[in-house]
Parts: structure tokens; sequence; C-alpha cells
């Protein structure tokens, strides 16, 4: 029999992993930069276990020399929404990538598994350059909302847990808990553009106080002491008003001021 180098097997999807959670971490911080909305809420990711490998290769009878083609999601990624309607943008934008391809989409979002897993998987084919020199392997991209992911993370402890045979009471409220998991996607979505516009404004908020803020101390050095004195107290004022539209002015007067001490 074969022993597998699981060391020297498993290096290349550990870098890919990386590299993947670097890469749409970024496209999620780039869309913030642009100040454009983002549909990736976080991304984690993880390397499979070598003991979930031998599991899965034992369940669907993989032979170990054929463990790299027929495991998918040895390197896996997982990209969290915060609405239904998110999922399908973060497709959209997986598909449009040049550095992977595609070569299966399974869509367990609209097609719910009978176990009340619900998830957007694609497989890909991503090239590495390692010290050995170039590789392709294959990696999993899971997306799917919050409260899928809490579902699936409950039902995945549990399925462990009870080695696949969960008792039927527990399955019961599993069940239940899906619907309700569903259910909360539904309603969260008629009141996404509330809770978009909301995080958007918070935003402003925030980079306009940093703004704000940074200016006061540049003035500090230049202007008069009254006039500091001044500065500090409206901005007391306006910061405990919470209107964003005299935030917005003062941040406007303080940027002239800037302007006008040339600092
Ligand atoms: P682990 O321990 O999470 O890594 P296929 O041949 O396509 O039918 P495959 O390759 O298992 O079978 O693909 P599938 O069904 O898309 O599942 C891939 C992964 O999705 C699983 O990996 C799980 O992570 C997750 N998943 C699929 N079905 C369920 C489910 O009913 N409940 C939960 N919680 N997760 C699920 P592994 O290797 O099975 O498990």
């Amino acid at each position: 029999m074969e022993i597998i180098n699981w060391k020297e097997l498993l290096y290349p999807y550990e870098q890919a992993v990386e590299e993947l959670l670097l890469k749409f971490n970024n496209l999620d911080k780039e869309c913030r930069h642009l100040g454009i909305y983002s549909p990736i809420d976080s991304v984690s990711g993880r390397l499979k276990k070598p003991a979930s490998i031998l599991d899965k290769a034992g369940r669907k009878h993989i032979p170990p020399e054929r463990i790299e083609e027929e495991i998918e999601d040895i390197a896996g990624i997982r990209i969290l929404c915060q609405f239904v309607e998110d999922i399908q943008k973060v497709v959209d934008m997986v598909r449009v990538r040049t550095d992977m391809t595609i070569v299966q989409e399974k869509d367990y979002v609209t097609n719910m598994k009978p176990s009340g897993y619900r998830s957007y998987h694609i497989i890909i084919k991503y090239p590495l350059s390692t010290a050995l020199g170039p590789k392709v392997i294959n990696a999993e991209i899971q997306i799917r909302t919050n409260a899928m992911n809490f579902w699936a993370t409950a039902e995945h402890s549990l399925r462990y847990k009870y080695s696949g045979n969960i008792p039927e009471d527990i399955q019961d409220r599993l069940t239940n808990c899906a619907g309700a998991a569903f259910h909360l996607d539904q309603e969260m979505s008629t009141i996404r553009g509330e809770i978009t516009n909301a995080q958007r404004l918070n935003e402003i908020r925030s980079s306009m106080t940093s703004n704000i803020l940074e200016n006061i101390q540049k003035l500090h050095f230049v202007a008069k002491l009254e006039d500091m004195d001044a500065i500090n107290r409206e901005f007391v004022d306006v910061w405990n008003s919470r209107d964003i539209d005299r935030l917005r002015e003062f941040n406007e007067k303080l940027n002239v001021m800037v302007e006008v001490y040339r600092i």
C-alpha cells in the first residue's frame, strides 16, 4: 500500500488557502475603498485534515493515488454574506476572475439538501507556483449567508458527534432550525435597503470623524489658541447632535481652514 507523505501533499493546498484568502479579502477591501457595496461580509479558509481526507476517501472508495483529483475540497475557503442576494454577486465575482477556472458549481441555495443544508459551492482549478514548479490544484469556494452558516456549523458538529446518525428528536429540531434560518434570510432581505443605508451612513460618519480629528490636530500647531478652543467646542457640539449634515458642514469648514493655512 502506498504511504502518503502528508506534509508534501498538503503544502501546496495550504499555500492556495493563504492566496485565496488574501485575494477575496482584498476584493472586499477594494469595494469598501471605492465606496461601492461589498457583497462579502467575511472570508475564512481551512485546510482539510488528513483524518477528514481519509474519512472522505473511505466513504467514496477513492484510492490514495486519486485523492488529489477526486477530493476537491482539500483547500477550501468560505465567503459569508449578509443577504441571500449577495451570494449571486459573489458568484459573479468568481466567474469573471482570470486567475482561477471554474470546473463545477453546486447550487444548494436554490436546491436545499435533504439535510436542510444551504450553500453555494464552486469547485475551481487554481494554478500555483511552487518550489517544485507550477502545479494546478482543486479548491472549493463555499458561499453562504451568516444564517446558513450558523445552521451548517451546528449541524456539522452534531453529525460528527453522532457519526452521521443524529437522533430523531434532535434531527427534528435541526429541521425546524433550518426553516428558521431560511425565514431569517427572507426577513432580512425585506429590510436590506434600510440596513445597507445605515451601514453606509456609519462608514461615512466614521471616515468624516477621522478626517476632522486629523485636521484639528494639524490646526493645533498653527491656529490661535482661542480659535482652537472654539473649534474644539464646535466639534463636541456637532458630534453630540449626531446630525450627519452638521458633521459634513463642519468637516468641509475644517478642510477649507487647513487649505488656507496650507498645512
Ligand atoms: P467537511 O468535514 O466539512 O470537510 P458530491 O460527490 O459532490 O455529492 P461532496 O464532495 O461531499 O459530494 O460535495 P458536497 O456535497 O458539495 O459537500 C462538500 C462540503 O459541503 C462538505 O464537505 C461539507 O463541508 C459541506 N456539506 C455538504 N453537505 C452538508 C450538510 O448536509 N451539512 C453540513 N453541515 N455541511 C455539508 P465534507 O468533506 O463532507 O465535510
